[in-house]
């Protein structure tokens, strides 16, 4: 999330990048190839000199795609850059596909973490950077479920990014805190515990099964291993097993009582219950709410579903 200006064009091109940054994950996501691209040069900064050669973006394209969310009419803006940044050439050919320079890692996490940690060595600081554990870099509001694939819906706190956005930018009100579970982000006071840690939603926080990246370790979507207590831990699309417990070995499912106490969210002879669930699902809701990423409708409809969830989860596909 960068503080926007009050134009009105850059206010929604900001509020698109807010969603790239807030995924702070894994793969990015291609721009779909069918809208047509649009000039934005426009909006491009002059060349700066850096070893007495200009700098900087050259061209600019993007593309326009309209969408809503909750009757609220929203325009997502992918855009394109061509020529030099810092120095590095930013593409090559296909001005969708730049070539990465050679410290990049395929970790988009990774790299949306040393973009804000950049950002912050550099004294910029209107810019706020959202980790959500559990998610890649799709969110399920473009594609929540198709096979394998489901990601957690990360449309469910967009119209609080949105609020915070336009606060930021109408009223001067700095949204919290960036978030992260990287020690050199969150651990704010250096004392070597991490004060701001990456958002959990009631998926994570209560979980009957866990998230992972799918088909591979580098993919921009995720598939959902539920806790069936049910054979193997599944492989992903590169057979690699998906290590459910953490501990390392491929080995059978956990029940979800028995993933609460490995956890710690059940003491070693509770069972986990319906209402232990959805007291699990409102703790992790509110305080969401109360930090401002949740609206009190999102909450309120959380904690619903959680009253009549499945609390002996099924296989998403062959997962
Ligand atoms: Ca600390
Ligand atoms: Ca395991």
């Amino acid at each position: 999330m960068v503080m926007p200006r009050t134009n009105l064009v850059f206010r929604r091109f900001v509020v698109s990048c807010c969603r790239v940054v807030l995924l702070s994950c894994v793969v990015a996501g291609g721009a779909s190839a069918q809208v047509p691209e649009k000039s934005c040069d426009a909006f491009l900064l002059a060349p700066r000199q850096v070893n007495r050669k200009a700098v900087g973006p050259k061209a600019c394209l993007m593309q326009e795609t309209s969408a809503t969310h909750e009757g609220r009419a929203l325009t997502r803006l992918d855009v394109g850059l061509d020529g030099t940044v810092d120095g590095y050439l930013a593409k090559i050919g296909n001005i969708w596909e730049p070539k990465h320079p050679a410290w990049m890692s395929d970790s988009y996490l990774e790299n949306k973490r040393n973009n804000a940690r950049i950002l912050r060595d550099k004294g910029i600081t209107n810019y706020r950077m959202y980790e959500v554990r559990g998610v890649s870099h799709a969110g399920g509001e473009s594609e929540g479920s198709r096979g394998q694939i489901l990601n957690l819906d990360l449309a469910k706190a967009m119209d609080r990014f949105l609020d915070m956005v336009d606060g930021w930018a109408d009223k001067g009100i700095a949204p919290p805190p960036t978030r992260s579970d990287w020690a050199e982000l969150a651990d704010a006071n250096r004392d070597g515990t991490i004060d701001y840690p990456a958002l959990a939603f009631p998926e994570i926080a209560c979980p009957l099964g866990v998230y992972f990246p799918y088909p591979d370790s580098t993919s921009g979507t995720t598939s959902f291993a539920a806790f069936t207590g049910d054979g193997l831990e599944p492989l992903d699309g590169k057979k690699v097993f998906v290590d459910m417990n953490r501990n390392g070995v491929w080995d059978y499912r956990e029940t979800p009582t028995q993933a609460w106490r490995r956890l710690g969210l059940l003491q070693k002879h509770e069972e986990l219950t319906r209402d232990r669930y959805v007291a699990c699902v409102q703790r992790a809701a509110d305080q969401l709410r109360k930090e401002g990423f949740f609206s009190d409708k999102t909450a309120a409809s959380y904690i619903e579903q959680a009253k009549s969830a499945d609390l002996q989860p099924k296989r998403v596909g062959s997962q």
